[in-house]
C-alpha cells in the first residue's frame, strides 16, 4: 500500500453455502505502531471511529484495475451534498416492474436498495445502466444471506460524484464507510454470527487476541459499515447509505454480458460486481 499506514492483513473468508456473512474480509491495522493516519489515509484511525474507504478503477493497458484513491481523489468519490439521490424504484415507477426490483427485496438475505444520483437520473441511457447495476447487485444478494438492507448510491456520467470531470483513464470509483473495531470484538461477533458449525470452525481458527502481521501484531480491524450491521457492531439501519459507486461514461461499456461482451468494450457487469465486493468486504485487489 503506497505511502500510508500499513494494511497488514486481510482475512478473506468465503464459507460455502448459506453463510450469514459470506465474503468477509477484515482489515487489520497495527495502531500500536502508528496511531495516526499517514499518506493517503484521510481520517483518524482510532478504534470505533468511522472511516471512508475510496477506490479508483483505473484502465491500465486495457485492463480495469482497482487501486486505493489518493488523498486528493477521495473527495471526488463522494457525492455532492446537494445531489439528491432518488431510489431506483421511484425513478422507474411505471416502467418495467420486474426490472426495477431485480436485485432488491430479497426476503432471504441481503437487500440492496439502489439510489441513483442526479447525473444518472438524467442520462439518456439511464434504464440500461440501472439494469446493469441491478444485475451486479443481484449477484451479491443471491450470495449473501445476511438479513440486512443497505442503500448504495449509483452514478454514471462524465463527472465524478462530486461533480468534477473524470480524469483520463479513470473508469470509475467507489467509496464506502467502515468502522474500526478492536480485533477481539470483531472476532467474537464473527463466531457468534456463524450460521453453521463449519463456518464457526473457520472463525474459531482465527487468532484469539491479535492479528500477526508483517509489521507486528494488529489489534484493530476495519469493518465495512454494511458488514458491521449484520455483525451487530452497528445498529441495523436500512436508511443509511453505505457506499457510492460511479462509472465514467466516456468509456464504452457493454452492459449486457448475456449476448457476449464486445471485444472493444468494457464488461460493465464484471467491473461492477467486483466493486460490490469491495464495498461488502474491503478486500483489496
Ligand atoms: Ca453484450
Amino acid at each position: 500500500m503506497a505511502g500510508g499506514l500499513s494494511v497488514l492483513l486481510f482475512f478473506a473468508l468465503h464459507p460455502a453455502g448459506a453463510s450469514a456473512i459470506a465474503g468477509i474480509a477484515l482489515r487489520a491495522r497495527n495502531l500500536s505502531m502508528s496511531g495516526m493516519p499517514q499518506g493517503n489515509e484521510t481520517t483518524t484511525q482510532k478504534p470505533q471511529t468511522s472511516t471512508v474507504d475510496s477506490f479508483v478503477i483505473q484502465m491500465v493497458n486495457g485492463v480495469a484495475r482497482c487501486r486505493e484513491a489518493t488523498a486528493e481523489e477521495v473527495p471526488a468519490t463522494l457525492p455532492r451534498r446537494e445531489d439528491r439521490g432518488v431510489p431506483v424504484r421511484e425513478l422507474l415507477k411505471g416502467e418495467n416492474q420486474a426490472a426495477i426490483h431485480a436485485g432488491e427485496d430479497s426476503s432471504t438475505g441481503l437487500t440492496i436498495n439502489l439510489i441513483a444520483l442526479s447525473q444518472l437520473q438524467n442520462d439518456s441511457n439511464r434504464n440500461t445502466v440501472i439494469a446493469a447495476f441491478q444485475r451486479a447487485a443481484a449477484t451479491w444478494t443471491a450470495r449473501i444471506k445476511s438479513p440486512v438492507t443497505i442503500r448504495i448510491n449509483i452514478d454514471y456520467g462524465v463527472n465524478r460524484p462530486n461533480g468534477s470531470a473524470f480524469p483520463d483513464g479513470v473508469l470509475g470509483s467507489t467509496s464506502s464507510g467502515s468502522i474500526s473495531v478492536d480485533y477481539p470484538t470483531a472476532r467474537s461477533r464473527l463466531v457468534t454470527s456463524a450460521s453453521s458449525s463449519s463456518e464457526a470452525a473457520i472463525y474459531n481458527a482465527l487468532p484469539s487476541s491479535v492479528v500477526p502481521t508483517n509489521t507486528g501484531d494488529g489489534s484493530v480491524v476495519e469493518v465495512s459499515r454494511s458488514l458491521a450491521q449484520p455483525l451487530g457492531l452497528l445498529p441495523l439501519n436500512p436508511n443509511e447509505t453505505v457506499a457510492t459507486i460511479s462509472f465514467n461514461k466516456n468509456f464504452d461499456f457493454d452492459f449486457n454480458p448475456d449476448n457476449g461482451v464486445d471485444f472493444d468494450k468494457v464488461d460493465f457487469d464484471t467491473v461492477a460486481t467486483r466493486r460490490w465486493q469491495s464495498i461488502k468486504s474491503l478486500e483489496r485487489r
